[in-house]
């Protein structure tokens, strides 16, 4: 059979191939998580593990697809094969595109090594689509590196690009109010790159010189005891300027992942991460499985105060 030169080969065996239509089809399986996606996923797996996968998460107008964009000038110009996954939870309607993006991308429509993808998140505990690893093992397998993975940042989402990617940009934008002084706590260290986009723009130098600082400060405070020193830069769409030094800082980033045993960490974190949403996924739908008078019952006897919420949950849990 497996010798029968007849036989059609899978969406997978294509996908690996090169076949750029079956990847398309592949990929809308894996989104949609159907039987055949899982199985091309069985198949697709083993050959992944060599990409770059890397995220941009900023707020919405940014600036985040104009820089993607940059990257794939420079990256194409080295020869290698680019995925982008964009990922909004706010447009169902349009899967994450916008417009710009459209114009945008009709710069690679007929360049086979780069494949954009939109993604509409659909919501899941506070994270991202829940099968963006899996579509980015998908691009890995065919071949691209590196894989970007462009997310809207509002809070939640930033922590969860982090547990996705090796290497994380953090979008700042200038001139959008308070500058650093609305920065939450905590929220730049989810950064291995700080980039002010817009750096056209007059307030960008103060913004850039204020991260500066304040990744100086966490240094003297020892956040950074792993030996990589987060770098700020200033980039302009406009005037082209930081962009170099940006896809420079972006490879100096997977070279130090590499040598310092941080990488191996990370990838063992992205599983963990991602075998943890498909388990939440299962359960939440066994329990809408659940024969329904039974949790009706158990959802009567919280109202009357005679059970705790937690106690039902282990119940349920329980009988899964
Ligand atoms: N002045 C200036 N405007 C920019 C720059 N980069 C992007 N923009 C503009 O910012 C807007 C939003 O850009 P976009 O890349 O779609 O942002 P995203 O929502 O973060 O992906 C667009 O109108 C861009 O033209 C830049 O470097 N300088
Ligand atoms: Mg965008």
């Amino acid at each position: 059979m497996k010798d029968d030169p007849d036989r059609k080969p899978s969406l997978a065996e294509a996908t690996l191939a090169g076949d750029r239509r079956a990847l398309a089809r592949v990929l809308t399986h894996i989104e949609n998580d159907t039987d055949l996606g899982r199985r091309a996923l069985d198949t697709l797996f083993p050959h992944t593990g060599n990409a770059h996968i890397i995220g941009i998460t900023g707020p919405p107008g940014g600036g985040k697809s104009t820089l993607v964009n940059e990257f794939i000038r420079t990256w194409r110009k080295q020869g290698r094969q680019v995925a982008v996954i964009a990922v909004d939870p706010s447009s169902p309607l349009t899967g994450g595109a916008t417009l710009g993006d459209r114009i945008r991308m009709q710069e690679w429509f007929a360049d086979d090594g780069v494949f954009v993808r939109s993604m509409a998140s659909r919501r899941f505990g506070g994270g991202l689509a829940q099968n963006t690893l899996a579509v980015a093992h998908a691009f890995d397998a065919a071949g691209f590196d590196p894989i970007v993975i462009e997310t809207v940042g509002t809070g939640q989402d930033e922590v969860s690009i982090a547990a996705l990617a090796m290497t994380t940009l953090l979008i700042q934008v200038p001139g959008t109010g308070d500058g650093v002084q609305s920065l939450k706590a905590g929220s730049l260290e989810i950064g291995d790159v700080l980039v002010v986009t817009k750096g056209d723009r007059p307030e960008a130098a103060e913004l850039a010189r204020d991260l500066r600082n304040i990744r100086m400060i966490g240094l003297a405070a020892g956040s950074e005891v792993g030996g990589w020193e987060v770098p700020v830069v200033r980039t302009s769409a406009i005037t082209g300027d930081g962009i170099d030094n940006l896809t420079t800082a972006i490879a100096s980033h997977r070279q130090w992942l590499q040598t310092s045993g941080d990488g191996a960490q990370r990838v063992r974190a992205m599983i963990a991460a991602e075998i943890s949403v498909r388990v939440q996924q299962g359960l939440l739908g066994r329990l809408s499985e659940q024969n329904h008078d039974h949790l009706e019952a158990l959802i009567d006897r919280v109202v009357s105060r005679n059970l705790t919420a937690a106690r039902a949950a282990d119940e349920l849990l329980s009988g899964m």
